[in-house]
């Protein structure tokens, strides 16, 4: 009896579990295939994104050189590269390096060189130029980009327009300056608030800087409230802190005064620290908000 009773249960429990061993089987062999297609597609998803990235970082091309997009009749042909490194979003400031060739800077410096006057400011209510005659003491020069016959102002203007998207008839003449040895610029802004200076046709919504010469020591453009701070702490204008932009000779810095909704940047305060060692050069484009008439 025992035996027999043994026997049956054996054939029973062999002819049970067969097709419940094959059906796991199965579904533990489906799981897995879903399972790991599931996670191979989610690893190609986010290479796809990667990839993608560091194509965008790189420029639309991945260094490559790229083809022309289909212009139309009226557009441009020509496909620009810039290298540009983001230095601060509060002001929105963004450096070009190597923006402009050696000859261009020198170019620009031999045609300025023999205009140079001491630079002037525009006056608030009240003020007079002795009483701000220490605020910037570099010399400088205003040159219309045609007045330069070498024809390097004239490109770097066509390429700051490109760089910024802002067309050329919104920029003022150039303004070349030279500050030699303890010359510098307090801190100031460049829009002009109409409660201070009256009322404004248009404004300074950018500045684009052509550094035309390393500078051994000193001489950085500072942005002393760069992410709104030392905003509260009674700031001497005379001051060189915050965020330091040192002059090398061919890099562009263009920061803007301006925010996208139209009202000023606290943040864009700025001004020349002293040159310490060596003389600095620089081309100032200021950038408005309309066309220029008097450019
Ligand atoms: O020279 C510089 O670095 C700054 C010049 C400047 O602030 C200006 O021209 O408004």
């Amino acid at each position: 009896m025992k035996s027999r009773k043994g026997k049956s249960t054996v054939g029973l429990r062999y002819k049970l579990s067969l097709p419940v061993v094959l059906v796991c089987c199965m579904v533990f062999f489906l799981a897995g295939f879903w399972g790991s297609s599931f996670i191979s597609q989610d690893d190609k998803g986010s290479s796809i994104n990667e990839g993608l990235h560091q194509q965008q970082l790189l420029g639309a091309n991945g260094g490559e050189k790229a083809v022309s997009f289909e212009h139309g009749e009226s557009g441009n042909s020509e496909i620009s590269s810039f290298s540009f490194q983001v230095l601060s979003w509060k002001p929105r400031a963004v450096l070009f390096p190597n923006f402009a060739s050696k000859e261009t800077c020198e170019a620009i410096i031999a045609f300025s060189r023999s205009r140079l006057q001491p630079s002037a400011l525009a006056l608030r209510k009240g003020e007079t130029v002795d009483s701000t005659k220490d605020i910037r003491t570099s010399s400088g020069t205003f040159v219309r980009a045609k007045e330069e016959k070498t024809g390097a102002l004239d490109w770097v203007e066509e390429k700051m327009a490109r760089a910024t998207m802002i067309p050329r008839a919104h920029g003022e003449a150039f303004n070349i300056l030279r500050y030699e040895f303890g010359q510098k610029y307090n801190s100031h802004y460049d829009v002009f608030d109409p409660a201070e200076y009256g009322p404004q046709n248009s404004q300074r919504m950018a500045s684009f800087l052509l550094y035309l010469s390393d500078v051994g020591e000193g001489g950085e453009t500072m942005f002393p409230f760069e992410n709104y701070e030392n905003v509260n702490i009674g700031y001497d204008y005379k001051e060189c802190i915050g965020l330091k932009v040192k002059p090398r000779q061919g890099d562009a810095l263009l920061f803007y005064s301006m925010l996208p909704n139209g009202t000023f940047d606290k943040a864009a305060l700025h001004g020349s620290c002293p040159v310490i060692k060596g003389e600095k050069w620089v081309a100032t484009k200021w950038i408005r908000d309309k066309p220029v008439s008097f450019r």
